[in-house]
């Protein structure tokens, strides 16, 4: 059985998840692409995709059997309620929506539809590192988590694009989900501090310093840096009461020369996380192909999204910002639990 899949949104993800939809994945054929830059969707569709005008017809389409949202942060909810109407299993990039009221809003139409049918992109959950990771954590090895340390460092943000709510709205997504996730935890609220400004990132509240409370009394701290020149580096650390367990530095050649001794690092998120977005969609088309999916839920881009309402909240008043969530439907009572 082969997956009919649209894509929504054919900028620099989308092109990547067509190649690896249509050249890396088995059980998968990109059948529509849509952009509001109709130039661009067409002139990287793969051959034989129909183009479509709009999100909406693309969704409706009777050839179109699920469907990949890459389009930007503010656009999914109207795509994702499009989805849940037409019944389709749904991939979509992070952030779920960027508001709060705008995920529950998703939240109440999959509900009511009765299934799964949207998965979100936190692909850090698929990556061997964060994966083994987790499997130390969750054997109590080294006891209680205390503490964890999560840094975020992209070498560059695309200019004009990237705009100045994003370290919190669009970035800091990543970090507040694998945090619930690793520690098996929810975020109750946030505090945001603004060191010096880089000189590299013109308006943008770059770097920003977060701390996540956790319910169970464990902080998070994350550094979000958005133009640190250098490369893509994500780190994270775990302090536990008998011990502390790290992701590794990634696998690379180690270089001798008159520079010194080095190894190098990712240029971006595409190079870093590769064989963790492989592995997402393989689950997704796995579940989509029964009408439903798994991995990171509706209520995961929920609370991903309080996180970064509460840390907007924060940055602009320098005080601690609570987070409160609505009762967690039964649909999505396995999300932190399970494995991804
Ligand atoms: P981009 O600007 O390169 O591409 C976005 C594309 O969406 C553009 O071509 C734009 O014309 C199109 N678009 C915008 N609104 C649309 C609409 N209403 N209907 C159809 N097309 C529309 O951005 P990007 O870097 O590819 O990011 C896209 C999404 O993917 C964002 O939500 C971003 O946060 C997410 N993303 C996730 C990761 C990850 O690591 N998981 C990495 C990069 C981007
Ligand atoms: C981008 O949208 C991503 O999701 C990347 O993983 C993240 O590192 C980057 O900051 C975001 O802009």
């Amino acid at each position: 059985m082969t997956l009919k899949v649209g894509v929504i949104g054919t900028g620099m993800i989308g092109q990547d998840h067509i190649r690896r939809l249509t050249k890396v994945l088995s059980g998968v054929d990109v059948v529509a692409v849509n952009d509001i830059d109709v130039k661009r969707a067409a002139s990287v569709a793969p051959g034989g995709a129909v183009v479509f005008e709009t999100a909406g017809d693309l969704i409706r389409s009777e050839t179109v059997e699920a469907v990949v949202i890459c389009s930007w942060g503010p656009a999914h909810e109207a795509q994702l309620l499009d989805c849940i109407a037409a019944g389709k299993p749904v991939f979509c990039e992070k952030p779920l929506v960027t508001t709060a009221a705008a995920a529950r809003r998703v939240i109440e139409a999959e509900v009511a539809f009765g299934r799964r049918l949207i998965q979100v992109g936190f692909m850090r959950r698929f990556d061997g590192d964060y994966r083994r990771l987790k499997a130390v954590i969750d054997s109590g090895s080294l006891g209680t988590p205390l503490t964890y340390r999560s840094v975020h460092r992209n070498a560059s943000v695309p200019a004009g694009l990237y705009t100045s709510d994003m370290p919190l709205n669009d970035t800091l997504v990543h970090d507040a989900d694998i945090s619930r996730w690793l520690l098996s935890d929810e975020v109750k609220g946030v505090e945001v501090r603004l060191p010096r400004r880089s000189s590299r990132g013109g308006d943008l509240r770059d770097p920003t310093l977060v701390l996540l409370h956790l319910a169970s009394g464990a902080l998070v701290d994350v550094e979000i840096s958005v133009n640190i020149a250098y490369g893509y580096d994500i780190r994270g650390e775990v302090s536990c009461e008998n011990g502390v367990a790290s992701l590794p530095e990634r696998p690379s050649a180690v270089i001798r020369d008159q520079h010194g001794v080095r190894q190098r690092v990712p240029e971006d998120w595409r190079e870093r996380f590769i064989d963790a977005y492989d592995q997402e969609f393989r689950e997704w088309i796995a579940a989509a192909g029964q009408g439903t999916t798994t991995g990171p839920s509706t209520w995961d881009g929920y609370a991903a999204t309080l996180v970064a309402d509460a840390a907007l909240r924060a940055a602009e008043t320098g005080a601690f910002q609570p987070i409160t969530m609505v009762a967690k439907p039964g649909l999505y009572d396995t999300a932190i639990a399970q494995a991804a």
